[in-house]
């Protein structure tokens, strides 16, 4: 027990990059994981354990992990009791219902006494008792979306992110159970764990500072010194923009911090209040 705080990783899956990247935009030197079960970061108390998706939630519960990052998905399947501490923003995708592209679904009490296979026997009995349905649970281990071409199944209840898996096997999508992302998990305590609360707490500082960042992107332009006004009523700046002079005079660059996604709503104004050089670029950390 070296008093590093201890956080769970999928080891090899579809978080594994992603989370690996989060650590290292938070500014962590992960050394290089390869095929071992625990790493250490070079400059953070933190240890990271390399361990299947869905025994995360249980290992950070018993206090073998102090933290995960896991998708919420298993979390809710496990119904384990850990916090979430953040979202993070990549894994999404969802639950949900898909049936065969020649059957009919036109209501979501036509799953009443129909057989639905699953790998989330939880979320889905929970779902249907609190929407008062009666229907079959079938619980596969995986390639669900095979059950109703061999009969096993009327449906399934499956997560879907592109939407490919289920055209490929002639389904459609259906009614949604819920959408998932990943998420940081927490152990009851770790937050009473006076040094790891502490360094969780830094952790979770930058977390949300690259979290900001990467929805905000740093707009610079000229501009007409005249239509200065116009251009500030465009911004949909996080906060007041940087104005400076240029040497060419009646001319002024302007620099902002905006939404990612306002850009392409705004360009057309901004060109047609004068804008030129427009540049976007994107942004690390912010911190607020
Ligand atoms: O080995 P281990 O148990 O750790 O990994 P795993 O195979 O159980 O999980 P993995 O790596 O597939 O997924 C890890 C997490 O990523 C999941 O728990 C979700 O939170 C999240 N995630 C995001 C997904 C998907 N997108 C996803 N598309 N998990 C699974 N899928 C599967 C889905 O089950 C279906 O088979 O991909 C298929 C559908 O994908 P589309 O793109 O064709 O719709
Ligand atoms: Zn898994």
């Amino acid at each position: 027990m070296n008093g590093n705080l201890k956080l769970a990783l999928q080891k090899k899956g579809r978080l594994t990059e992603k989370s690996l990247e989060l650590l290292r935009l938070c500014g962590m030197e992960v050394e290089n994981y390869s095929e071992r079960l625990v790493v250490s970061v070079r400059n953070f108390p933190l240890d990271i354990l390399f361990l299947r998706d869905d025994d995360i939630p249980e290992y950070v519960q018993d206090g073998v992990a102090d933290i995960g990052i896991v998708g919420e998905n298993v979390i809710y399947e496990k119904q384990t009791n850990t916090p979430v501490l953040e979202k993070l923003g990549f894994g999404r995708c969802s639950l949900l219902f898909a049936y065969p592209e020649n059957k009919e679904l036109k209501k979501l009490e036509d799953v009443n006494g129909k057989t639905i296979a699953t790998t989330y026997p939880k979320i889905l009995k929970d779902f249907l008792k609190s929407n008062n349905l009666n229907a079959k649970v079938i619980e596969l281990s995986g390639s669900v979306e095979i059950a109703p071409s061999l009969g096993v199944a009327d449906l399934i209840c499956d997560i879907v992110s592109t939407g490919n898996t289920l055209m490929m096997n002639k389904l459609k999508k259906s009614f949604k159970v819920f959408d998932s992302e990943a998420v940081l998990i927490s152990a009851e305590t770790t937050l009473k764990d006076e040094k790891k609360n502490e360094y969780l707490t830094d952790l979770r500082r930058r977390i949300r500072s690259v979290m900001t960042a990467h929805s905000s992107k740093y707009l610079m332009m000229n501009i007409p010194k005249n239509s200065l006004d116009k251009i500030i009523g465009i911004i949909p700046s996080l906060k007041s923009p940087t104005v400076l002079h240029l040497a060419e005079k009646d001319m002024l660059a302007v620099h902002a911090v905006i939404p990612s996604d306002k850009f392409w709503h705004i360009i057309d104004d901004l060109k047609a209040a004068g804008a030129s050089g427009i540049l976007l670029l994107p942004i690390e950390n912010l911190i607020q």
